[in-house]
Formats: C-alpha cells, structure tokens, sequence
C-alpha cells in the first residue's frame, strides 16, 4: 500500500506511535509518506520506503498567524494524488483530521480514505475546549475510520463528543526486541552512583503530567534510600520544577538530561519509572518502561490502568496521592527481590504490547476501511 501519515514531529507520544507504526510498516514493504512540518523525532536516519514531504508555510504580512492546517490540506492534497495513496492515517484530531476532510473535499470524496487515531489530550484538553469542541466533533465524525489508544479514551471518546460511529482500540505498542534491559552501565553517568537507585521519568513536561507530584515523592523517598531523580524531556513546566527541586534542596540529587533520542540505556539503569499524570491516553513512556524491566508508578485515571497491572508489574494510584506513592517507590527501591520479580513481570506484561502483536491490527484495519 502507498500510505499517508500525518503527526506532530515533536517530542511525543503521537509522534513517536505515527514514527514506530510508518518503520514497522515500511519493513513490511509498504510506502509510507509523512506529511508533516519537520521529520518526526523518531525518523532520524534513512528508512527503505520511507519518505517525508514537508508541509511549507507561506509567509505574508497580512498573516499574523501563518495557516498551518490549510497548507497541510493543500500538501495533503498533492501528495495524495502525486504518490497515489491508497489511505491517509492522521494522528492526533487537532487540526489534522480537519485538514484531511479538506484535503478529501479539494480531490474529490471517492478518491481517497483518512483514519484518524485518536491519543489523549486531543480529546481530553484541546478537542474539548469550547472553541474547538464542534470543529473537533465535526472531524472525528467525518473521519472514515477512528482508532483509539486505549477503551478509556473510547468510552471517554463517546461520552464528550457523543459520537456514534464505531471506534477501534488499538494499543499503542512497543518492540520488545529494541527495548529490552541492557548492562547497567552507570559509569556514563558521573552524576550517579553504583549503589543509587534511580527513579526516573520521561514526557514533555506539561501540567497534566504533574511533575511536582514526582518531586515530592522523591522528596520523601531520598530520606530514606540513597537515590537519583532522572528526568528527560522539555517542556513548559521545566521551569517550575527547577524552582521546586531548588527550594527543597535536592538539586544534588536530581538530574535533567533534557531531551533524550536513544531513552534504552536510561531506563537500563532505572528501578522505579514514575508517570503521575492526571489523565493518559495511554501512557506510551510507561510501555517502554515496562519492557525494559522497569516497574511504573502511574494512575487510576486513565488509560494506564489498562497498561500497568495494580502490585504486579507496578502500582496505579490517585494523581495526588504522594504518600501511597511514595510508599509504593520505597518497597520497590528498599527490595532487590520485589523490584527484579516486578520487572519480570514488566516485561512479561510489555509483550502483551509487542509490535508484532499490534501493527498488524492496524492494517487489518486500514484493509476493513478500505473495503467498506
Ligand atoms: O500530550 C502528550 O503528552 C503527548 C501526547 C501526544 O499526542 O503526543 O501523548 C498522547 O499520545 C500517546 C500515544 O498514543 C499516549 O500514549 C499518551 O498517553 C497521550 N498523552 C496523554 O494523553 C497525556
């Protein structure tokens, strides 16, 4: 199949799912073509049957904001029909199921198909958002075919836009081959120690991922056990928790690595992987996480719950409680036999997720619309 494929090129989860599904597929023989601003952040090298077209921004003084989502219908458009796709898969609803209704309408309806996937925050925080609530709605709906990362964000899915279309869970997934448990190799960190234990955390520092709830639990639990605070990735909450992990003192203890391209030797030194976050589609980081043996502290108010199995490959909690998390990193960091058994466990839950279990699902999928 010739396959379009539109994300956020940025560090994240869409993105990352959008990278790993367009490599996995074009190691199956398939062209795939992504439309984006930039190459996504996994795509650093060439790929056999990958290619990338870039949406252009056309620049002009009456433009205070340039319009991104029309130039990518207009790229969408072109592509479409230069490449001869057979399907469209978007990722992430804002704006990029708008932009390929559009891209659809200007070649003609018949001509091609889009899937939307559906990831988190495009439905829990920017989709509802009363400005973007009908043209979100209006998208998804239009949208031939919906996938959604988990039966959480199905059900919470429905319940905010009240769509009634069929909508497919589709996991997000994980190559267990790649993300497996390496040798600690420590010593390329001088920061920590051979007898620290590490709690680490990766994302795009946003307040819904309630990073100070991290600090604080490392806060309680550094009095305890000898250990380090990883954290990688950027964002718009970096700042405040500079400040946070300054007024308390553990600047000696806490590291920021900032964005992370190769994130498998990190988690191969990890014993605790924490993702406190208010609400997840998914939880993508803590997939890898698992696969690599690391235990994950996460939430109960979300998708999560469907990816961490509750005190076996790790413990889910209310957001805000610090202190059942911080009970639950200390078992874990105090007992070399609990964190190895639920690392086992981790892994063993990961391949529940592998790749090869869940990319084909997608094409199956791709196949059904297609012939609908
Ligand atoms: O908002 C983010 O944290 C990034 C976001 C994205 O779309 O890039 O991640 C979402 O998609 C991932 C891949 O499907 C999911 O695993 C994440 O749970 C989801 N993030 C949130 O819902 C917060």
């Amino acid at each position: 199949m010739n396959i379009g494929m539109t994300c956020y090129p940025t560090y994240g989860g869409s993105g990352a799912v959008a990278a790993e599904l367009g490599m996995e597929l074009a190691k199956k023989g398939h062209n795939i073509h992504f439309i984006s601003y930039d190459i996504p952040f996994r795509l650093n090298k060439f790929y056999k049957n990958i290619f990338f077209h870039e949406v252009e921004m056309l620049e002009y003084p009456l433009f205070k904001y340039p319009p991104y989502s029309l130039s990518l219908s207009a790229k969408m458009a072109e592509v479409i029909e230069s490449e001869k796709l057979d399907i469209l898969h978007v990722h992430y609803a804002m704006p990029h199921a708008t932009s390929a209704y559009l891209a659809k309408k200007i070649i003609g309806s018949s001509k091609i198909k889009f899937i939307t996937t559906l990831h988190g925050t495009d439905i829990t925080l920017v989709g509802n958002h009363e400005s973007f609530y009908r043209i979100t709605k209006f998208s998804i709906e239009e949208s031939d075919g919906i996938t959604c990362v988990s039966n959480y964000l199905k059900e919470t899915t429905a319940k905010i836009f009240k769509i009634n279309k069929e909508m497919e869970v589709i996991y997000n997934f994980v190559d267990t081959e790649k993300y497996k448990r390496g040798s600690d190799n420590r010593r390329n960190i001088d920061f920590i120690d051979k007898d620290d234990k590490v709690i680490m955390h990766i994302s795009n520092f946003r307040p819904v991922k309630r990073i100070e709830n991290i600090v604080k639990v490392f806060c309680s639990v550094s009095k305890m056990v000898k250990s380090k605070l990883l954290l990688i990735g950027d964002g718009p909450d970096i700042c405040k928790i500079r400040s946070m992990v300054n007024e308390l003192n553990l600047q000696n203890k806490v590291l920021f690595l900032g964005i992370q391209e190769n994130i498998i030797p990190l988690l191969s030194i990890s014993d605790v992987y924490m993702l406190p976050s208010k609400s997840e589609g998914f939880g993508l980081s803590a997939l890898e996480a698992l696969s690599c043996e690391v235990p994950v502290i996460g939430t109960n108010t979300g998708g999560l719950k469907e990816v961490i199995e509750n005190g076996k490959s790790g413990f889910i909690f209310n957001p805000e409680d610090i202190d059942s998390m911080s009970e639950a990193a200390l078992r874990i960091l105090s007992n070399a036999d609990i964190r190895v058994k639920m690392g086992v466990e981790a892994r063993k839950r990961a391949k529940l997720f592998d790749s090869k279990l869940i990319v084909p699902r997608y094409l199956k999928y791709y196949e059904k619309i297609l012939e609908s």
